[in-house]
């Protein structure tokens, strides 16, 4: 905020973005924030500010202090230090390195039973005393509203006399006044002249109901920011969809109040809804969100908001293949360790699958994701492939640490690969020898006696009586673990016969971990298909990113990753984006769709899939912030003409007879430009890729794959054979299938 009232310039708004996860990684908000960031400071530079909660456990990793360098900003932040507030201002250390505000919430607890006493009177939010969150959020609002009526006050031009109090932190006396008065009404020498022309251009984008109750606030003290709120997931819609109803056939029928009240969320549901309608500009980040918070919030929403990603292109075109031939061999190596004693697969014609986020079993579609792989392991067994699809499930669950046999496992490979590797270097020096003397090497007496028992021994070693086990953890509640009754209900037990292993893995990846030691980005990029067949899922991070790095993913049309990318390509199968129709078909033919996508996924050959890669990796451009990031720019405009329809900002009027006129289409023109283009209609989508398609194919089609790209084989030398030919299993499914 580099801005002081001396030299601001009235047509260039200041933009502070407000969420929980700011500097704070929950799940995908953080992404959402953070990846924006480059774009957001690219427009904004200095007058963008994003405002958090601070958490210690986080932030002094994450943020650097600085000294806030505008004037108002500085007396603001004073004032409130003042009053006993902490906060942390400073550089967020991430690219862009954009200004942060961390208000320290428990600087203000002593004032939290007034500020919730407020809300309720204000607004008939209730808040129940043992709602630690709602607390929470309740007092990070107040001290957001706070700030930016502080800040705006002291921002404008015409302000020159400060009032001591901007808290709203009334008294018992005051608070018989509340429910009749204006709470703003205490303060007429703050909120006089504004929405003259001169007052400062704010503009605070809310994102989530944790960040809401300040737009209510704002709402009601009538502050000169314009406003905008980003739902990313109705609370009611988690609710509803993770228990045992059909969702969308009865969207339009709940009884809000009612479901929210048995669910025991109604006061999170009625900030939420506040939050909703009080902001200038309602947004969600997708279509099928929209149509949701239409019926569970009551608000239409303005536009949609899609979620992009930062996209870092590499400078060598291939190098997001290279890394995930090396990321695949650290893959491999975990393989090796977790099933030793039963490590008789071929890791050539290994296949790695995953899916992973917050543990939503139903939500998150595991339920069919586990179906499915019993179905597609029934049919892998059934046509005696050579292939072995190894299963990740990364969902983060109560666990009491590592199980011991996972870690015996990783243990007992690296004492082999260490004697081995020793060995290794003997039998070259061996070698070395009898060919500096002229004689071939005596390969029979290659290795001594004693290290042929060595090697004896590790190898006894790795003799296990159990199956190599399902999760690489000790589970806090085993027997009732969804996930894991799942699994021991379609019996996937990584028996030897088994086509498809699973391994659940209840903690997100990092690198320090000792079994699968490497970071979620690499370990998304070593793996062959990400599986996500969400029921409830506004937009879908995890797709997405697969999609940037080159990973073909299954996703579903009720999740907003998936109608996206539905309504921008043709033929999404053929660029490694599958889409499960979840919304027409009932369950048994989506797990049967399911399984066919992975198993026709199973039978591609090496330079098939090496092909599909680069497809999937060129869709990036289409998520990359670069772009999605102009409906953000839109949204702003529309709501800076709610909220100060008599701005010119767009355009001198000179014609001055017509003046109204102009002023009136000008307005129709912005709204319906700013507001049908943020609903996202688009007329051309991507066509089909021009070669032959990546997919397997009767014999015909592999000849025409043959002659594709020449070029391809010439970089990826090693792959240049034949395309391991399983048509006779393709024939064989298409001839049951009746279809020619
Ligand atoms: C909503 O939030 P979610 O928290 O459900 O977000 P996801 O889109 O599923 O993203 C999960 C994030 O966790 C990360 C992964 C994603 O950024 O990279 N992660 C990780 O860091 N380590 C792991 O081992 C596994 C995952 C909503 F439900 C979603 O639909 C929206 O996409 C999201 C943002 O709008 O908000
Ligand atoms: N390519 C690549 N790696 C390879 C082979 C090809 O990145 O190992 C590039 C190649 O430059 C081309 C694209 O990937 O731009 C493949 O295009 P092709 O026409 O073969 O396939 P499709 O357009 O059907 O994906
Ligand atoms: C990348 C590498 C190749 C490697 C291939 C393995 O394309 O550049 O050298 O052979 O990955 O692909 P796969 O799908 O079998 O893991």
């Amino acid at each position: 905020m580099a801005e002081t009232n001396e030299t601001v310039d009235m047509s260039k708004p200041l933009l502070f973005e407000v969420a929980w996860e700011v500097a704070n990684k929950v799940g995908g908000i953080y992404t959402v924030i953070k990846s924006k960031t480059p774009v957001t400071v690219g427009e904004y530079g200095d007058r963008y500010c994003l405002i958090g909660p601070l958490s210690w456990n986080t932030a002094p990793m994450e943020v650097e202090e600085i000294e806030p360098s505008s004037q108002p900003l500085k007396e603001t932040l004073e004032s409130m230090k003042n009053s006993g507030i902490h906060f942390l201002y400073g550089r967020w250390l991430i690219e862009g390195a954009p200004a942060v505000l961390l208000f320290d919430i428990s600087s203000a607890h002593n004032r939290m039973n007034e500020w919730k006493t407020d809300l309720w009177c204000i607004s008939g939010v209730p808040s129940p005393p043992d709602d630690f969150e709602t607390n929470e959020a309740i007092v990070f609002g107040y001290l957001v509203a706070w700030f930016l009526g502080e800040f705006s006050h002291r921002l404008s031009t015409k302000a020159n006399k400060v009032p001591s109090d901007f808290q709203i932190s009334p008294t018992a006396n005051d608070l018989k006044n509340y429910q009749l008065i204006h709470p703003m009404s205490q303060h007429p020498s703050i909120y006089s002249n504004y929405h003259s022309s001169d007052h400062p251009l704010i503009i605070a984008h809310f994102h989530e109901w944790l960040a809401g109750v300040a737009l209510i606030l704002i709402r009601k003290r009538n502050l000169p920011v314009a406003t905008i709120f980003t739902t990313h997931a109705t609370l009611l819609g988690r609710y509803l969809c993770a228990g045992d109803v059909d969702f969308y056939n009865n969207l339009k029928y709940f009884d809000v109040d009612a479901e929210a009240g048995k669910r025991q969320i109604y006061h999170r549901y009625c900030v939420e809804r506040g939050a909703a309608h009080c902001a200038d500009v309602f947004t969600t980040v997708s279509h099928i969100t929209a149509y949701e918070s239409e019926w569970l919030l009551k608000r239409k929403p303005d536009g949609v908001l899609p979620n992009g990603l930062n996209v870092v292109k590499f400078s060598a075109i291939h190098e997001f293949q290279n890394l995930h031939a090396q990321n695949k061999e650290k893959i491999n190596e975990f393989i090796r360790g977790h099933f030793y004693g039963h490590f008789d697969f071929d890791l050539d014609n290994t296949l790695y699958f995953f899916t992973s986020g917050r543990y939503e079993y139903r939500n998150k579609g595991v339920d069919m994701y586990i179906e499915s792989l019993a179905r597609l392991n029934g049919r892998l067994k059934h046509y005696n492939s050579p292939v072995t699809v190894v299963a990740f499930i990364i969902m983060p669950a109560a666990t009491h640490n590592f199980a011991v046999d996972a870690l015996k496992g990783q243990a007992v490979m690296k004492q082999l690969r260490q004697t081995v590797g020793e060995m290794q270097e003997m039998i070259g020096k061996r070698i070395l020898d009898s060919a500096a003397r002229g004689q071939t090497p005596d390969m029979a007496h290659i290795l001594s006696d004693e290290e042929q028992i060595v090697l004896k021994r590790r190898i006894f070693a790795l003799r296990r009586a159990n199956l190599p086990p399902i999760t690489t953890h000790n589970m806090a509640d085993d027997s009732h673990d969804p996930i894991l009754n799942h699994i021991r209900r379609v019996q996937l037990f990584n028996s030897p016969s088994d086509r498809v292993k699973i391994i659940f893995h209840p903690e997100f990846l990092n690198q320090n971990n000792p079994l699968i030691g490497m970071d979620y980005e690499e370990f998304v990029r070593g793996c062959h298909l990400g599986v996500f067949p969400s029921y409830y899922e506004p937009w879908g991070y995890t797709p997405a990113e697969c999609t940037v790095m080159g990973v073909p993913s299954i996703t579903t049309n009720l999740s907003g990753f998936g109608c996206f990318m539905e309504e921008m390509i043709t033929h999404p199968n053929d660029y490694g984006i599958y889409i499960v129709d979840r919304r027409m078909r009932g369950i048994e033919e989506s797990v049967q769709q399911l399984t066919d996508f992975m198993f026709d996924f199973s039978q591609k050959s090496r330079r098939q899939r090496i092909n599909q890669r680069n497809r999937t990796e060129r869709l990036s451009d289409l998520l990359d912030w670069k772009r999605m990031g102009i409906e953000y720019q839109k949204a702003r405009w529309v709501a800076v003409r709610r909220k100060w329809p008599e701005a010119a900002l767009f355009e001198e009027i000179d014609d001055e007879d017509n003046k109204e006129e102009v002023e009136e289409q000008n307005d129709a023109a912005l709204y319906s430009e700013g507001e049908e283009t943020i609903r996202g209609r688009r007329t051309r989508k991507i066509p089909r890729p021009p070669s032959a398609p990546g997919s397997p194919r009767i014999k015909e089609s592999f000849e025409d794959e043959q002659v594709e790209d020449t070029w391809e084989e010439a970089v990826n030398e090693k792959d240049v054979t034949k395309p391991e030919n399983h048509d006779h299993i393709l024939i064989e499914q298409l001839k049951q299938l009746n279809v020619d």
